[in-house]
């Protein structure tokens, strides 16, 4: 083991070594402690039980990170804390497809329902011609399309408190959802002149309730069934979800089972607990969220092992639609570099990019910042503050939902030993909600 390791740094001083590095990465769980750990037990991967379920190897540990309390003055929210949110472990993970398993998940109030599929159905009904309800069999039997798109929270935030990137942007993932594109059972169910928004509800105890526009609902909504390859889980709303791409993660509508055709936004209590703010100059609701990105590697708590030949990468993405290119600085900010998209750049879902790096074995704080295809280029902490007139503290001090998508960009340092830390200023208070 050490022996591979040692002729690999050799390979890389040596030079020309940024597809070696590709190919052969140590492990998912990089550098130190993930790579360290390994599984409680040795297990047979060739039991019956791998070939019916494949499972990975016992040397890859990853987990979801479950969510903290939020900052202390925020009042409990929850009466089920025994099923607390997680993010997404991103700094573990390549490509652009978030593993179920590992995809983040936001729970409100009242637990995941066990639900049986053929006692499940979706009823269509309000401003329409027909009400119907679909049962999951005939919701199979309408066209469908399979899409890649991206999932986040608007609890998702910049954050000089966090150490990781799961701490910073951890609230997100990326699936190929398959399901039938709304505008297809509004088509069915014909809609009536003067419905101008859906009501859409889940089926958990809590009856997540969302309103979404209707040109939304006619453009890219889908009414998925299906989560990379499989049935989507009961963690991601079994057996049917609403997908709303590139607009905030609450209008997501889990365990969805009711549409209703309306002609006006409705305030459910989802969106006037914690999305109303006094100030008319900042948003309630995020539509498409902007143009965002993000290191994963190196990210904080990660160390450089050695000076020389490194690849930064990690993930830019916008609900504008497609991420049409990133720039990577190694100096703070002060010049940037063209990064390159490494497989398809699909609209609305994660783009994984890299700028192969050399390091010199000094100081340098890594950034990324995205431009969209609709010229929409991604700020700094200090542009954003500008903008909306707020102070830092205002800026980290308020609940995220209340200022609107953070896509500010992400600063990591890299320190003369290669520790990588948070490279946003220190502030006094960071409330951190995860709404
Ligand atoms: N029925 C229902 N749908 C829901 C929620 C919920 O609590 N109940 N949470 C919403 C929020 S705030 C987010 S960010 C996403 C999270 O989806 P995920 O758990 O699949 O990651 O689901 C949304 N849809
Ligand atoms: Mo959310």
């Amino acid at each position: 083991m050490s022996g591979k390791q040692t002729s690999r740094r050799g390979f890389l001083k040596s030079g020309g070594a940024v597809a070696g590095l590709v190919a052969a990465p140590p492990a998912l769980g990089l550098g130190g402690a993930a790579a360290a750990a390994q599984g409680p037990e040795v297990f047979d991967n060739n039991d019956l039980e791998s070939v019916l379920y494949g499972r990975r190897s016992r040397f890859v540990t990853t987990t979801r990170e479950v969510e903290g309390r939020s900052h202390y003055q925020t009042p409990r929210v929850r009466p089920n804390p025994q099923r607390p949110s997680a993010r997404t472990p991103l700094a573990d993970l390549v490509g652009t497809i978030t593993p179920t398993p590992l995809h983040f998940t936001t729970q409100h109030y009242y637990g995941i329902p066990d639900i049986n599929p053929a006692e499940h159905s979706l009823m269509i009904e309000g401003l329409v011609d027909r009400p119907l309800v679909f049962t999951l069999d005939e919701l199979r039997r309408f066209p469908f399309v399979s899409r890649a798109y991206f999932l986040e929270c608007i609890g998702n935030r910049p954050n000089p408190r966090a150490t990781t990137v799961t701490g910073t942007h951890g609230r997100m993932g990326c699936s190929e959802w398959t399901g039938v594109p709304l505008s297809v059972l509004l088509d069915e169910v014909g809609v009536q002149a003067g419905a101008s928004w859906i009501i859409a509800e889940g089926a958990d105890g809590g009856r997540h309730t969302k309103s979404v526009p209707l040109a939304k609902a006619l453009d890219d909504v889908l009414v998925a069934y299906g989560q990379n390859g499989e049935p989507v889980r009961p963690d991601h709303g079994f057996p049917l979800r609403l997908v709303v791409p590139g607009f905030e993660g609450i209008y997501n509508v889990k365990w969805l089972k009711r549409i209703k055709l309306v002609d006006k936004p409705y305030l459910s209590f989802q969106e006037h607990s914690r999305f109303l703010t006094p100030d008319p100059k900042t948003q309630r609701d995020s539509y498409d969220f902007g143009p965002n990105s993000v290191i994963t590697r190196p990210s904080g708590e990660q160390q450089l092992q050695t000076s020389g030949m490194h690849v930064i990468s990690g993930l830019a993405w916008s609900g504008g639609g497609r991420v049409s290119r990133v720039e990577v600085s190694t100096d703070g900010g002060a010049t940037y570099r063209e990064a390159e998209l490494a497989g398809p750049v699909l609209p609305k879902a994660h783009t994984r990019f890299f700028l192969p790096w050399r390091w010199d074995g000094g100081e340098a704080v890594l950034q990324s910042r995205c431009l969209d295809e609709r010229g929409q280029l991604q700020p700094t902490e200090a542009e954003y503050a500008r903008y909306w007139n707020l102070t830092r503290g205002q800026l980290y001090g308020t609940i995220q939902s209340q200022l609107g998508y953070c896509n500010w960009i992400q600063p990591w340092k890299v320190a003369a030993d290669g520790k990588v830390t948070n490279g946003l200023e220190p502030t006094d208070v960071v409330v951190d909600v995860h709404a």
